[in-house]
């Protein structure tokens, strides 16, 4: 199976997950990039069997409206039961590495208010230990210079992200040659340098259910 098919098969496999959960009043958490895309066309046809969507990206926003599918701001949202997202690595404890896409900050915060968020990821995204993937950190323009020393410190090679501006107005600075040991500690420590917004790391809110779709199928993990 190619790449797109995996992840087809897993966003087929989150609409299974939720389905048998949607109420007229729910609002769904949605994420951001190629496999949340999928599984935000696979919504559309379900459109009148929910309330409507907070989204973690303009992107995601603009793609759930051209379905017919209203999007709220996430202030005006009580509870969100579910949050499908994908990511850019997953470990065993469901941990990730998120924010290839530029829109950590904002997927952080639909996660926080989710009741279960549901990683949504082909094989390949798999990992025995996070930090090949470059970590993103967000970052308050004015401070990236510091941010990146401090970064340094910690053992990374950070390298600005030229020309992307997050959809908060903020930089991205990614980390690379950074292996990760304790993804948790690790995401405290860099969140507590002043200037960052937030960093990629998902490990102290890590996923619920990990649907991982590989070529003996769809593997659930919870
Ligand atoms: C979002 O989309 C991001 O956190 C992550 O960077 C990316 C994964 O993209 P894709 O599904 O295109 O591999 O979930």
């Amino acid at each position: 199976m190619t790449q797109d098919e995996l992840k087809a098969a897993v966003a087929d496999a989150a609409i299974k997950e939720i389905e048998p959960h949607l109420e007229k009043d729910t609002v769904l958490g949605i994420g951001t990039g190629s496999t949340a895309n999928l599984f935000i066309d696979r919504l559309g046809p379900l459109r009148d069997r929910f309330k409507g969507a907070v989204a973690s990206s303009e992107a995601s926003a603009k793609r759930l409206q051209a379905l017919g599918i209203e999007v709220f701001e996430l202030n005006h949202v009580g509870d969100v039961p579910f949050y499908i997202d994908g990511a850019d690595e997953v470990n065993a404890n469901l941990q990730m590495i998120k924010g290839g896409g530029a829109a950590l900050t904002r997927e952080k915060i639909v996660a926080a208010c989710a009741k279960r968020f549901i990683c949504i990821a082909d094989g390949s995204k798999y990992v025995a230990q996070l930090g090949n993937f470059p970590l993103p950190v967000e970052v308050i323009p004015m401070a990236r210079s510091y941010v990146a020393r401090e970064l340094v410190k910690l053992g990374a090679d950070p390298v600005y992200r030229q020309g992307v501006v997050t959809d908060n107005g903020n930089q991205i600075i990614d980390c690379f040659d950074f292996m990760i040991d304790d993804p948790a500690s690790m995401e405290a420590r860099i969140n507590a340098i002043v200037g960052v917004v937030t960093n990629g790391l998902f490990a102290q809110r890590s996923a619920d259910v990990l649907l991982l779709g590989t070529e003996s199928g769809v593997e659930r993990t919870a």
